[in-house]
């Protein structure tokens, strides 16, 4: 079930037989966790959220307002804040499938966000609502996304005092060890 909630003119509580309907994608992309792993070559299929979007949620809008961020919420509590550009985004799934098996527990079953230009961290597992906003809600968690709200990777994003620039050569030399040990099997997890 996928609650729809903010901005709209009835709450909706989607059943995910609704989004399985819809016409399916697959992306090819890496993953990056703001902590330093990364995981790569990963093949994950489902519904762009574009698509949702477009066909779900533009509909109920409240008339006259415009949806500047959409925070996802996930069964446990999670939750993940995300501008409309970059949800919007035609990389952006919502995703039942990784590398051809359906999700299981520990990555986010039964559905999940995979947004692969932005952090990890705004992957929301176990999807279980969106609500639609009109303003940027306050950010009460840390410095690192107080200054980088948006998290994206190839920004390098993610600290709160050092620049991109400086960090961006230490974080990519990481990728190459790291797709060694994950593909023997160590894939770290964080
Ligand atoms: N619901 C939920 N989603 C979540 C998280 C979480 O704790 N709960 N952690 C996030 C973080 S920090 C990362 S790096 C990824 C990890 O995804 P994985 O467990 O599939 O490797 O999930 C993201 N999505
Ligand atoms: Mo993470």
């Amino acid at each position: 079930m996928i609650k729809v909630r903010g901005a709209v003119t009835e709450k909706l509580d989607l059943p995910l037989a609704t989004l399985s309907a819809l016409p399916r994608k697959e992306i090819k992309a890496d993953f990056h966790c703001v902590a330093g792993w990364s995981a790569t070559d990963l093949v994950w299929e489902g519904v762009l959220f574009e698509t949702f979007y477009r066909t779900h949620l533009e509909p109920v809008l409240r008339p006259g307002t415009t949806i500047t961020h959409i925070a996802c919420r996930a069964l446990d509590g999670y939750e993940g804040v995300f501008t409309i550009d970059d949800i919007l985004a035609d990389d952006v799934l919502i995703a039942f499938n990784l590398d051809g098996r359906p999700l299981d527990s520990d990555h986010g079953a039964p559905v999940r966000l995979v947004s692969p230009r932005q952090y990890g961290y705004f992957s929301v597992k176990h999807l279980s609502g969106v609500a639609l906003l009109t303003a940027a809600p306050p950010i009460t968690e840390g410095p690192v996304l107080r200054s980088h709200p948006r998290g994206r990777v190839w920004e390098e994003e993610r600290h709160g005092l050092l620049p991109g620039r400086v960090v961006r050569p230490f974080y990519r030399s990481l990728i190459r060890p790291i797709r060694y040990l994950s593909s023997r099997g160590s894939r770290p997890r964080a």
